[in-house]
């Protein structure tokens, strides 16, 4: 299964053209891939370095809840939208402190920059922990992913719950082929991520759709733009885990995760380190556990997912584009 994605990768590093990018740090890149996995076959948590499953897991339910401030985040310890929502804060007039322009640049070449960043990213997320409103006028992403599965505007003002409107409909009509789920709203992406925008960045999971036969779900992601290293261990996992949750809350089993990608790249820092993956020998995969007492995937918690039989190699570092 994990195979699926090592070839990926490979792929990637035969085939992939050198590409400028929006966080200027360079990428090679291929356009138009597509990966199976067969969910029967093991929980697709890789082992080729360890992918933390409590970070997947807390950023599924944040979206699940419909929540879109980093503060829920920061509660569970996770930090990987930090640098989108500290963007935000730095940007806007209220911030006086230390110059923080093109900050996830410069901490890679000058450490001594990176030093002051760290501690003003700390004093960020402290302050998102602990002040109510400057959480709610900074710590918030503004319409990303928990909005728009959730909370979907429309043009009268009425909210629409895409997510729970998909689960009832593959209860009451499992054949249809309009199981969706769109993140990708027109109206917000237009400038994201500028001052005043309606979002810190347009979604890269664009749509999910799921389909059932034979008593099992199945879902494909198309994603528009991948971080083959970083982001894409992630993206499988969490797609992996919400065709999970969906099939427990409807009494089905899983079936396939596909995966179908847009811009897929590996950023030039991130070279080596995929080097030192495609070098390792995958292991067996783990399985996932949900508690039998909980059935409906709004009211799941951490404590509620398991994943038991996770024996990776070590993790891999490597910095995140911004
Ligand atoms: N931006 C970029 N450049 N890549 C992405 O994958 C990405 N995302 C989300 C939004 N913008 C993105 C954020 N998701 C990590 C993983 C997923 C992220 C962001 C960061 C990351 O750094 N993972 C580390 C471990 C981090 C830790 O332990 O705190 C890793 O080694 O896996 C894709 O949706």
């Amino acid at each position: 299964l994990e195979q699926v994605y090592l070839n990926f990768m490979q792929h990637i590093l035969d085939n992939g053209v050198k590409k400028e990018d929006r966080t200027g740090t360079g990428t090679i890149s291929v356009f138009g891939y597509q990966m199976r996995y067969d969910l029967t076959k093991g929980f697709p948590l890789f082992t080729t370095k360890r992918v933390p499953f409590k970070l997947v897991a807390s950023e599924l339910l944040w979206f699940i809840k419909g929540d879109t401030n980093i503060r829920y985040l920061l509660q569970n310890g996770n930090h990987i939208w930090d640098e989108w929502a500290f963007k935000k804060w730095v940007e806007s007039d209220e911030y006086s402190g230390p110059d923080m322009t093109d900050f996830g640049r410069r901490c890679l070449v000058d450490e001594a920059f990176n030093e002051l960043y760290q501690k003003e990213l700390k004093h960020f997320c402290d302050r998102v922990l602990t002040d109510d409103d400057f959480a709610q006028a900074y710590g918030d992403l503004g319409n990303v992913y928990g909005k728009q599965w959730r909370r979907w505007t429309d043009s009268e003002g009425n909210d629409i719950d895409q997510l729970a409107d998909v689960i009832a409909q593959i209860k009451s009509n499992p054949d249809s082929r309009r199981l969706i789920v769109n993140a990708w709203n027109p109206e917000d992406v237009v400038n994201a991520g500028a001052k005043g925008s309606k979002s810190a960045l347009p979604p890269c999971h664009v749509m999910f759709q799921f389909y059932v036969t034979e008593g099992k779900l199945s879902c494909m992601l198309t994603q528009r733009s991948v971080d083959t290293l970083l982001g894409c261990p992630f993206n499988v996992a969490s797609y992996a885990l919400l065709t999970h949750l969906i099939a427990h809350e409807c009494g089905l089993q899983v079936g396939e995760f596909v995966h179908s990608v847009g811009d897929a790249h590996i950023y030039l820092n991130h070279l080596e380190q995929v080097k030192e993956q495609l070098s390792r020998e995958p292991r067996d995969l783990p399985t996932l556990h949900i508690n039998p007492a909980k059935t409906s995937i709004f009211d799941i918690e951490l404590e509620d997912l398991t994943i038991e039989g996770y024996d990776p190699h070590p993790a891999i570092k490597a910095p995140i584009a911004v």
